[in-house]
């Protein structure tokens, strides 16, 4: 066995068995293992930050990493945006970068670079191997650091002699750390709180969001009269009809701060204490009111369920809390804009979708319309650095095959990582695409009248418009193996997705706004 071997059969024996992967020289040994080590599915992606970005959609669904394989640091360097987004999901990805042998590192070859420094922002660990001996366990160190609680990017920099060198064997996989409980302690502290009956919500994210984490958190509402409110970016969240569905905080400061005021305590369960995308002159950078009181229930590396639990315990909330029904919008027709391109989705979607939503300003009138459609999964755009829509919603597919994948995709975000439609066609993914065409970066339009231009000049309207020439995306997705068609209306939407739905593999729509 050499090293690449012990690499790939330590990441086996660990659970991770899919490999999103754009390799070069350096990793050959590597490529080579894929074959010769089995249990391991390698999946090509013609660009880097697909490779993170569907890393990130696979961990999501899963809750499993998968590996990426990239080329030295330029390939990592590609990957970066979406490691980014990774880091801001929490979630476990495990890169492998393959460099210049050990030897070869003096010559400073022309692909050669400071890999640490360009792994570090993005990566909660990084180590360099440095032997093959070493392999296997640097491996299964990565792995189990990428799920360290609540999960992390691990990067390990693999030079390719500790690749082709013999190795004794793989490693045995590590034992992975629990998220530790919250102390008894810090849950009496918070029903105390609640029981007083003062105004406070509980803003939840990361564990809380999942199905069991909601219906605690409601169960806590229940029996205190608190509200409660979801991250405005949720990595993963539990949605649909018999699904507890708190209000959303909104995205601009002014809403989400207004939303907050008349709280006396605001309670973080898995969330980070809230703050606004950007800085806007004259805005607080909290979004928690002045006066407000911030407290913890649970940090997003803790055992938050447990801890919303065991709060609705101590407070004897009821066992069941309300509910959305089954409530779905009628299918629309007419005029396709942001609101019956909502309403033909959730009408539409079938019970178990995961809904990739890089919609940027076309996706707003969507989630209300949701709440009560068959029980189903979002993924959001989590770190703000778009172009992680298609590339998630290929792990997403991959990661639960027995799932319609939906991706809501904005179009300027779209332009960024759309080779990903090509892994999509060759693994035949189950993804339907729809593509809010409205063929302009609308938020950068909306951020510049918030700011007083609204009369841009001719420049500052070319680096916001995105015609001409205009982008066909229906020839973009047959030119990479995906049917693609085009709405006009949202008659011709319901029809295409009512189509498209029903059908196995990749599927694209471009939505005409
Ligand atoms: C990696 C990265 N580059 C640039 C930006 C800045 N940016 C934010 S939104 C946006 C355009 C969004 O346009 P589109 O995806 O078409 O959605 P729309 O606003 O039109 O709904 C840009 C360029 C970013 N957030 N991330």
């Amino acid at each position: 066995m050499n090293g690449a071997e012990s690499l790939i059969r330590t990441a086996v024996a660990a659970g991770v068995t899919v490999c999103f992967a754009n390799p070069g020289t350096t990793e050959m040994p590597l490529v080579a293992a894929l074959d010769s080590a089995p249990g391991m599915r390698a999946v090509l992606a013609l660009f880097e930050g697909v490779c993170t970005g569907a890393a990130d959609g696979y961990a999501r669904m899963s809750g499993k990493p998968a590996m990426t394989l990239v080329h030295l640091g330029p390939g990592l360097a590609n990957g970066l945006a979406n490691l980014h987004n990774a880091r801001r999901a929490n979630t476990p990805v495990v890169n492998v970068v393959g460099d210049h042998a050990t030897w070869h590192a003096f010559a400073d070859a022309p692909l050669a670079s400071d890999i640490v420094s360009l792994a570090s922002p993005m990566s909660g660990w990084v180590r360099a191997c440095k032997s093959a001996l070493a392999l296997g366990g640097d491996m299964a160190d990565a792995i189990a650091a990428s799920l360290k609680p609540p999960g992390q990017v691990a990067t390990l920099i693999v030079p390719s002699d500790c690749q082709w060198d013999p190795a004794p064997s793989a490693a045995t996989p590590r034992v992975p750390v629990q998220r530790a409980a919250v102390a008894g302690q810090t849950v009496e502290r918070v029903a105390e709180f609640l029981r007083r009956k003062r105004p406070l919500t509980i803003l939840l994210g990361g564990a809380a969001l999942s199905e069991k984490g909601l219906r605690a958190a409601a169960r806590v509402a229940a029996a205190s009269g608190c509200k409660l409110m979801v991250e405005t970016f949720a990595a993963r969240i539990e949605r649909g009809a018999g699904i507890p569905s708190p209000e959303r905080l909104p995205y601009f400061p002014e809403q989400a701060i207004k939303a907050l005021t008349g709280n006396e305590f605001i309670v973080l369960a898995g969330a980070k204490d809230p703050v606004a995308f950007f800085g806007y002159q004259g805005i607080p950078s909290r979004l928690v009111p002045e006066g407000c009181a911030l407290e913890t229930l649970a940090r997003p590396e803790e055992d938050i369920v447990g801890a919303l639990d065991e709060l609705a315990r101590v407070l004897g909330a009821p066992v069941e809390a309300p509910v959305p029904a089954a409530k779905r919008p009628a299918v629309p027709s007419g005029k396709l804009d942001p609101a019956s391109l909502g309403a033909a989705l959730a009408a539409l979607q079938p019970e178990g979708a995961i809904i990739v939503d890089e919609s940027a300003t076309s996706g707003g009138p969507y989630g209300a319309m949701a709440a009560g459609a068959g029980p189903h999964t979002c993924l959001a755009l989590t770190g703000g650095a778009i172009g992680q829509g298609f590339p998630t919603a290929t792990g997403a597919a991959i990661a639960c095959p027995n799932r319609r994948v939906i991706a809501l995709q904005a179009d300027g975000s779209g332009m960024y990582t759309v080779q990903a439609l090509w892994t999509q066609a060759r693994e035949q993914l189950n993804v339907t695409t729809i593509v809010c065409s409205n063929r302009a970066y609308r938020i950068l339009q909306i951020e510049a009248a918030r700011a007083g231009n609204t009369e841009p000049g001719r420049q500052a309207r070319s680096l916001t418009e995105l015609h001409p020439p205009e982008i066909r995306w229906t020839d973009l997705a047959r030119g990479l193996g995906v049917p693609g068609v085009r709405a006009d209306t949202a008659d011709d939407l319901v029809k295409h997705l009512e189509r498209a739905l029903k059908e196995p593999g990749p599927s694209l729509i471009e939505a005409i706004l």
